[in-house]
């Protein structure tokens, strides 16, 4: 499988990058996706969720940012107005975001069955999702840093899976979410990370701290990426760095998505991602996500 772009990061094309393993056809099989999720550290499944769920969902988030003057109409193309009336309308910006993260149409793309089947799969046990979905809406010219998942959500149990959906169909050029080929298995970075908690060591940045090229070039490591479908999904651990590559949309379209994360239900979970009004980082609950500011306003560190 060929990317149908060069992906863009830090503003220039990246060439250490390559498409990750289409693993869908393994699904039903759990031995097996978890044998090919502990050799690659993550798993790419085409078609797992149900694209009209999904399409449905990306409606929902986009009509609710049209509403704030965000998303110019039809809302449908995403593209954003360059103007804001969020928290003109919303003050409390954390209520906000959580009553768009936690949409009913989102809620049921993201955390319905068919993402239950796969993390039980995955995880081969009765399993919960945290109840905190982390929605991002990425303008143009933005990405993720590269980070573990361990270090803002390592209170609960460690047998927690990642699952990344994109609300519709995101390409290369949109800046979907990618993943550092055989990160999982650089030890020494593991145990840099491994125990750091971002709330309890603030003075320590949870993401990796040098620029993704860097990094990659040091490590002689790729980037691996998707041309991603609504319905489709990309699963990891708590350590498999990963991050996005730049928004390069060519008509400025705005990159909707959605992480969940999974865990066995009879495990302790984390508690600052569950229950009916889950406390986030520091107490700030959806209020500390950069997608809950304003569509466009400086970007925060997660
Ligand atoms: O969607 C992104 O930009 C990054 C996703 C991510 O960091 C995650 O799934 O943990």
């Amino acid at each position: 499988m060929t990317l149908s772009s060069v992906p863009v990061l830090e503003g220039r094309p990246l060439t250490a990058a390559a498409a990750m393993t289409d693993s869908s056809a393994l699904l039903p099989d759990g031995p097996s996706l978890r044998a090919q999720l502990a050799e690659d550290g993550y798993l790419f499944l085409r078609g797992a969720l149900d694209r009209g769920e999904v399409l449905a969902a990306r409606r929902e988030v986009l009509e609710r940012m049209a509403e704030v003057g965000e998303i110019a109409t039809p809302a449908e193309a995403a593209l954003p107005t360059g103007r804001s009336r969020r928290s003109e309308l919303h003050p409390d910006l954390g209520a906000f975001w959580r009553s768009v993260s936690e949409g009913p149409a989102v809620r049921r793309a993201v955390q319905g069955e068919h993402a239950r089947r796969v993390a039980a799969v995955v995880l081969d046990d009765a399993v919960r999702p945290f109840d905190f979905i982390w929605l991002r809406a990425m303008i143009a010219g933005r990405a993720s840093p590269l980070h573990f998942d361990h270090v803002y959500m390592n209170r609960g149990t460690d047998r927690v899976v990642s699952i990344w959906i994109p609300l519709g169909d995101v390409t290369v050029a949109d800046g979907p979410v990618a993943v550092v080929e055989n990160s999982h298995s650089f030890g020494d970075l593991v145990s840099r990370y491994r125990g750091h908690d971002v709330d309890r060591d603030p003075s320590r940045p949870g993401h990796v701290a040098e620029l993704a090229r860097a990094f990659l070039e040091e490590r002689q490591a790729r980037l691996l990426t998707a041309d991603f479908r609504a319905g489709d999904l990309c699963l990891f651990g708590l350590f498999t760095l990963h991050g996005s590559i730049d928004n390069a949309s060519p008509s400025g379209r705005v990159r909707l998505s959605a992480d969940t994360r999974w865990q066995p239900a009879g495990e302790p979970m984390d508690e600052r991602w569950s229950g009916p009004d889950p406390k986030g980082h520091g107490g700030r609950g959806y209020g500390g996500l950069g997608s809950a500011r304003p569509l466009g306003a400086p970007q925060l560190r997660r």
